[in-house]
């Protein structure tokens, strides 16, 4: 269970970017942050007297160390547990000067403070009940989001949209406990439980609940990481000039070879302010050369991991091939959850009558501006989830894949009949996974995994 403690020791970190700038801001937190500032803190040629301070007010004034002043600097002062950690904590701005940092850094930790590791502001604050776990990893997120989806995934998350829907769940994973206990309480007189079906009715309801989270990882990665857009199709057709094309940039070897590409080449790219990860696979031929299979394996299963599979034809052979060559690809698709698009390349050397899909040379840049058009089009669509609550977080996709796990055992349990109180571990184990989640249950090191990669000053 999670334990509100404050710390003993004062932190400081720069919270602002590192190198120089306009502005920098220093951030101080914790029992002693207040009197180490007013120290070096003065205003009218004294230091500042720390039973002056008001809460959310900006004082101008200098910092100065033995007489010397170091800069002009605003400072906003914060009283617990009215601040971002919970704790007393201060802002300083002065010039963004590396030198001036540095050195006020240096002050600081002469008065008594000490550097704040990678994320320990924001551990503090989870530890002091400011937010839970999922909300403090959503900072992250927040701070990492480079376009409006993300940004909007990790606003939602950070206002708890996300753990409100956990909190739904696990008052249902109670109401089964309780439901489940009443009936151990009832066994020994051997009275036949009356509300099996709520029971299974809850459980089947939660069940459908973690899976629907689960499934909307895949687009919520999308968002953070870009929509995944496989290049696949036989040697030679073309993929790797088609992936330099849409880059604008030589990034894969390109050569009339078969079998140029052996690996996957990954590379993501902004289309009108949506992030798409494009792959560049290697050319599906049969080959007994070992290197190259691997490269092929792994071409069928970006193929399954890709929301976009854009289907590469060598538009040069002859029509019984491109017809093959379209249903090979057609047979690898998943129309329910993926969109494929036949491109015929190679129409700069061929003219290609009929429509079974879209003609382009990667070569000359023909037809590109439509495939753009249209890659913008289908990623719109895929993004269009404007309140939806989207797992975006690795750590919360695999604690609710073991929750559903542990779900499906207590439901297979009670339709075995096997006794409650042996169902009753599984039903434990799913509310330890989705009070993982939050926060609510956790470990030293977890928190340290999570926190570390947080950049120092958040
Ligand atoms: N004329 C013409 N040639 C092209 C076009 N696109 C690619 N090529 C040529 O086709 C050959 C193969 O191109 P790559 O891009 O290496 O093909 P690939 O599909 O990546 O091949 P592998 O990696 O071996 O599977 C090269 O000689 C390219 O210059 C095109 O639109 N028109
Ligand atoms: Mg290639």
């Amino acid at each position: 269970m999670r334990t509100s403690f404050l710390s003993d020791d004062t932190i400081c970190a720069v919270a602002t970017p590192s190198g120089m700038g306009a502005i920098a801001t220093v951030r101080v937190s914790g029992p002693q942050a207040h009197a180490i500032v007013c120290h070096l803190f003065h205003r009218q040629g004294k230091p500042f007297p720390e039973e002056r301070i008001e809460g959310y007010r900006a004082y101008f004034g200098q910092l100065v160390q033995s007489s010397t002043t170091l800069d002009e600097a605003v400072v906003t002062f914060f009283k617990a547990p009215h601040s971002f950690t919970g704790e007393d904590a201060a802002e300083i701005s002065v010039h963004g000067s590396v030198y001036i940092q540095q050195r006020l850094l240096e002050l600081l930790i002469e008065q008594g403070a000490r550097l704040a590791q990678p994320g320990e502001f924001t551990r503090r604050a989870f530890v002091n009940r400011k937010f839970d776990l999922a909300q403090a990893e959503a900072v992250a997120d927040l701070i990492a989001s480079q376009n409006e989806a993300a940004h909007r995934l990790a606003m939602n998350q950070l206002k708890g949209g996300f753990s409100k829907e956990l909190q739904i769940m696990r008052s249902k994973l109670l109401e089964i406990t309780s439901l489940m206990e009443l009936e151990l309480d009832f066994s020994e007189e051997d009275v036949e439980f009356a509300d099996r079906s709520r029971l299974k009715a809850l459980l089947t309801e939660t069940l459908k609940h973690v899976d629907s989270l689960t499934d909307s990882f895949r687009l919520g990665n999308a968002i953070r990481n870009g929509i995944p857009v496989a290049i696949v199709g036989e040697t030679n057709t073309g993929k790797s000039t088609l992936l330099n094309a849409l880059l604008g940039e030589d990034r894969a070897i390109v050569s009339d070879i078969a079998g140029t590409t052996r690996d996957t080449i990954e590379e993501v790219m902004n289309l009108d302010g949506i992030l798409f990860r494009f792959i560049d696979t290697a050319g599906i031929r049969e080959t007994s050369e070992a290197i190259e299979k691997i490269g092929i394996e792994r071409t069928f299963r970006k193929i399954n991991e890709a929301d976009i599979v854009l289907g590469l034809i060598d538009a040069t052979q002859a029509p019984s091939l491109i017809q093959s060559a379209i249903q090979a690809i057609t047979d690898h698709v998943d129309s329910n959850h993926q969109t494929l698009l036949i491109l015929l390349n190679k129409t700069d050397i061929v003219q290609l009558s009929g429509g079974v899909g879209l003609s382009i040379s990667a070569k000359t840049g023909k037809g590109l501006d439509q495939l753009h058009a249209m890659l913008v089009e289908i990623g719109r669509k895929l993004m269009d989830t404007q309140n939806a609550v989207l797992v975006t977080n690795m750590r919360h996709y695999e604690a609710l894949k073991h929750a559903h796990d542990s779900l499906s055992a207590v439901q297979k349990g009670l339709d075995e009949g096997i006794p409650t109180d042996l169902v009753a571990q599984d039903l434990r184990e799913a509310l330890y996974y989705l009070g993982s989640i939050t926060g609510e249950i956790t470990t030293d090191e977890v928190l340290g995994s999570i926190f570390s990669r947080f950049c120092i000053g958040k």
